[in-house]
């Protein structure tokens, strides 16, 4: 099965060199599309010299547009499997394995890694973002008619059908909330695995805040439930 890893970075010149040797490392078969968000910093040029394939936005235009690039490339690439890693080393590498395994065991057609299915996982999470991900969750699972416990994790993965299923409107952080909402419209099977994920100084900072939070519930709501439905 062709596994094909979707990157979506933005400014992250410090950090994309080591996250996909992390990557690299832990998923040697990885095939990787670095999405550049219109980055202004050498986001670009570091990952082309890390020898993976680069597609550019011209200008920024959020994380969920990336996502949406990143996937359709992969499903051009022939993927049998999309999965979604962050360019901050937040995520580990050797998450990749178990994350795919339910989608090659035919269990499932997407998975979505839970930073909250494990004490040691949810330790390293800053109390803020804990709350803000329980409560976005909560909401997620009522619009959507699920019941995950980490609709805001970055590292997910997608059969095929499922990466065709999806189609996002969403273009910034609502997108992680939308995928879940589309995943339950399709009646797709989703597993959750846990998985770690790691926080510095810059991410408890930068992230998804409260502000950012609300956007999100404003994003799924307004866009998916009342103009298109
Ligand atoms: N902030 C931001 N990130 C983007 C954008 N487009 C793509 N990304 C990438 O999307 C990934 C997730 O973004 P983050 O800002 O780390 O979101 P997060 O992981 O939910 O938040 P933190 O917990 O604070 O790290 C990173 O790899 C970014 O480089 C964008 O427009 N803004
Ligand atoms: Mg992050």
């Amino acid at each position: 099965m062709k596994v094909v890893i979707v990157m979506p970075a933005y400014n992250e010149e410090k950090t994309i060199r080591q996250s996909l040797q992390s990557l690299k490392k832990g998923f040697p078969k990885a095939e990787v599309i670095v999405v550049n968000d219109g980055s202004s910093d050498k986001t670009e040029e570091f990952a082309l010299k890390e020898g993976v394939f680069v597609a550019t936005h011209v200008i920024n235009r959020g994380l969920g547009a990336t996502l949406a690039t990143g996937i359709q490339s992969a499903l051009r690439k022939k993927a049998d499997i999309i999965v979604t890693f962050d360019a901050d080393l937040q995520h580990v590498g050797k998450d990749i394995e178990n994350l795919i395994e339910p989608i090659k065991k035919k269990r499932a057609n997407a998975v979505l890694g839970s930073r909250f299915l494990r004490k040691e996982d949810l330790e390293m999470m800053p109390p803020v973002t804990r709350f803000g991900n329980w409560f976005l969750t909560g909401f997620t699972n009522f619009l959507a008619g699920t019941k995950i416990t980490d609709s805001q994790s970055g590292l997910r993965a997608f059969d095929k059908k499922s990466a065709k299923a999806l189609s996002i409107v969403c273009d910034r952080y609502d997108v992680s909330s939308e995928i879940v909402y589309e995943l339950g419209r399709y009646g797709m099977k989703i597993e959750e695995v846990p998985i770690k994920a790691l926080y510095d100084e810059r991410s408890k900072k930068k992230g998804t805040n409260v502000r950012e939070g609300v956007k999100i519930m404003y994003g799924i709501f307004l866009k998916r439930l009342w103009l298109r439905k």
